[in-house]
């Protein structure tokens, strides 16, 4: 009812600026030449709307990029995220689902913005993200100790993060953000001390890997989605380092006791059976990382891929 379930858009982000680690970049075109496109189109038989090119925005490198607030890069992941975000909505306000294929984590505060401003506009409603991930990536500026502003997404799209300077997101209005309530995370393993502040502080909703030990993950995932609520617009955005490095090795901050697998696929086909996404992320594949190659984490991405649009195993 949100969006034609077979009309896929796509954006192939090959974004590396949110994070110091080459690479990432790399992803999308791995991915796809992996055959995620084609599996799309001839098992999920989906309609892809897809520009044949993985966007590397090198006209939108700044020619002065000094740390600002201690985010590193910020001039020019402030510029890619904009240049996303409208990417995103224009697929979005069609009506169409939205797949974006990065790229660092960073690139989320396009994909979200994106999705948020479309669904307000054509339904009046607000967006819930289900943010999949060893890490909360919700630090502001101030609470990073890395500076990298992928471990910042959550902070900037929820405004717990704000910044006046248009060109280091100040472009970010109300109509690109999510509240704080409307989130869920799964996956949390590796969170930073101010991180952990700002997720009880406004409590947050989040499902560790403790919580998944408790439970298992069909509990967690019944919690999750109850939390949401049904027919509320659902993005998910998923980090392939909540996947344990077992699985996902190639990836620029691998940690240890993460997702099986399965784990990974389950988290994606319930959310696909909800009927209720309406865009889906998969980031911070890092095909040059790890030396066996990388072809267990770009396939462990695209089956993530496949159950979100809708594969079932029988
Ligand atoms: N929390 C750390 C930081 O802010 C690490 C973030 N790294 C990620 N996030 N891969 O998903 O720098
Ligand atoms: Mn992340
Ligand atoms: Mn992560
Ligand atoms: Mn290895």
């Amino acid at each position: 009812f949100l969006v034609n379930r077979h009309d896929l858009g796509v954006v192939a982000v090959g974004f590396s600026g949110g994070q110091p680690k080459a690479g990432v970049d790399a992803a999308p075109m791995a991915l796809i030449e992996a055959g995620l496109i084609q599996q799309l189109e001839e098992d999920l038989e989906l309609n892809v709307d897809y520009d044949g090119q993985v966007h590397a925005y090198s006209e939108l490198i700044p020619a002065d990029d000094p740390p600002f607030r201690n985010m590193k890069q910020p001039k020019f992941v402030s510029a890619v995220t904009k240049e996303v975000s409208e990417q995103v909505y224009s697929h979005a306000k069609k009506g169409k689902m939205v797949m974006t294929l990065g790229g660092d984590h960073s690139i989320a505060i396009g994909t979200i913005s994106g999705t948020a401003r479309a669904i307000r506009e054509r339904f009046g409603r607000e967006l819930a993200v289900i943010w999949v991930d060893a890490h909360a990536d919700i630090n502001t500026p101030e609470t990073s100790d890395s500076g990298n502003i992928h471990g910042m997404p959550v902070a900037f799209l929820t405004g717990l993060a704000t910044e006046k300077r248009e060109d280091v997101f100040g472009w970010l209005k109300e109509h690109h953000m999510l509240s704080v309530n409307k989130l869920v995370y799964i996956g949390l393993r590796d969170i930073d001390k101010g991180e952990k502040k700002i997720l009880k502080e406004h409590g947050i909703k989040a499902f560790s890997m403790h919580d998944i030990d408790r439970h298992g993950i069909g509990k967690v995932m019944d919690m999750a989605l109850g939390w949401i609520g049904s027919d509320t617009p659902i993005h998910l955005s998923f980090d392939v380092d909540a996947l344990d490095p077992m699985w996902a090795p190639s990836t620029g901050t691998p940690v240890r006791g993460g997702l099986t697998l399965r784990e990974g696929d389950f988290i994606a086909e319930c959310v696909a059976a909800t009927g209720s996404l309406i865009a889906l992320d998969l980031v911070e594949v890092n095909p040059s990382l790890d030396e066996h190659g990388a072809s267990d984490t770009v396939r462990a991405g695209c089956s993530i891929v496949r159950c979100a649009l809708g594969d079932t195993l029988l």
